[in-house]
């Protein structure tokens, strides 16, 4: 029976080898994946649990949130805001950032997540997950603000996402690699199952909401009429066409096997630059996609050098197999 390494073992390991993961991170990074734990049984639960459907409410967005939407991010909230190792929290969910009550001690550590991606696919017993990236506090002040958080994704501490599917996976960058955990339903534990995930340069496989077609630039136009001119056409390849409508999902995909993500701008909301936000979507994937060797860009620029200014700003997305990203970014800079 091959040797079961844990979570914290893990952690404590890369720590001793590579010093990326002091006390308060681990601490961080184990409750927020006992947190994902939670997440996944009420997600589990479905019809027997009252937990499908919609809140009644709508979040910042203005989308309407689901009952798991709020479910989740309260769980993530209570599980992370008394240890210690927090200063602050932001979330897809709330307007504002949640600064650790002063009945609390404050930590040097903010943790942003989406708490439930891919909310639509919620009823429909599709793939969902939780995202989540862990900046750093630069001021040594006790007061937090809005601003700490308007930090470049290449300054992130760490970054993780959870996907409910048919497995309950954890994956998980600090800087030195992406590691992958399936949970153990019968312990409770999350055990590693990938050390080192790597992304393969080349794909044949895109992951594009084609609906829009008609909507986007020539560049993205270009890029995928050469797709699906396939063995005939100017790449002298056939490709596959993937889409979840759950970003971890097609980026799990991705992780596992290739392929390239794209949410470009497109012309239905001019004045968006994009659909997925920088903070808690587009960063934390970028870290752990660029740690796998693939790349990560908004067509014209590398994500994690974007200087954000808003909290909820949105991005362009096309980020996995380092060849495919060139050549969609290429694409967009010659168009200028
Ligand atoms: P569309 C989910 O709502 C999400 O934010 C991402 O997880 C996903 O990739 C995208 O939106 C799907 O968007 O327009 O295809 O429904």
């Amino acid at each position: 029976m091959t040797k079961r390494v844990s979570l914290t073992q893990y952690l404590v390991e890369q720590q001793r080898e590579h010093g990326l993961i002091p006390a308060q991170l681990r601490l961080l990074i184990e409750v927020v994946a006992r947190a994902c734990k939670r997440i996944a049984i009420a997600v589990n639960k479905g019809a027997l649990g009252d937990v499908l459907g919609s809140a009644g409410t709508d979040n910042v967005q203005g989308e309407v949130q689901k009952k798991l939407d709020v479910i989740s991010n309260e769980v993530l909230i209570e599980a992370n805001e008394w240890g210690g190792h927090l200063a602050a929290m932001a979330s897809e969910e709330m307007d504002s950032i949640h600064v650790v009550p002063n009945r609390y001690p404050q930590g040097e550590y903010m943790l942003l997540f989406d708490p439930l991606d891919g909310s639509s696919n919620i009823d429909v017993n599709v793939s969902i997950g939780t995202i989540f990236s862990v900046l750093r506090k630069v001021t040594n002040t006790r007061g937090i603000s809005e601003e700490d958080f308007l930090q470049p994704g290449k300054q992130q501490a760490a970054a993780g996402y959870c996907v409910y599917g048919p497995q309950t996976t954890l994956v998980l960058t600090v800087g030195s690699g992406v590691a992958m955990f399936t949970l153990d339903r019968e312990t409770g534990s999350w055990i590693l199952t990938e050390d080192e995930l790597r992304i393969p340069e080349d794909t044949k496989e895109f992951a594009i909401n084609m609906s829009n077609m008609r909507h986007w630039a020539p560049p993205m136009r270009q890029y995928i009429d050469e797709c699906l001119a396939g063995k005939t056409g100017p790449r002298g390849k056939d490709f596959n066409m993937r889409w979840v409508a759950s970003m971890v999902a097609d980026v799990h995909r991705i992780l596992t096997r290739g392929g390239v993500f794209m949410y470009p701008w497109d012309q239905r909301e001019p004045d968006k630059p994009g659909k997925l936000r920088l903070m808690y979507e587009a960063n934390p994937m970028s870290f752990i996609v660029e740690q796998a060797g693939g790349m990560a860009t908004n067509t014209k620029e590398r994500i994690l050098d974007l200087q954000p200014t808003r909290l909820h700003e949105r991005v362009s997305v096309v980020l996995g197999s380092k060849n495919e990203v060139e050549r969609v970014t290429a694409y967009h800079r010659q168009a200028g």
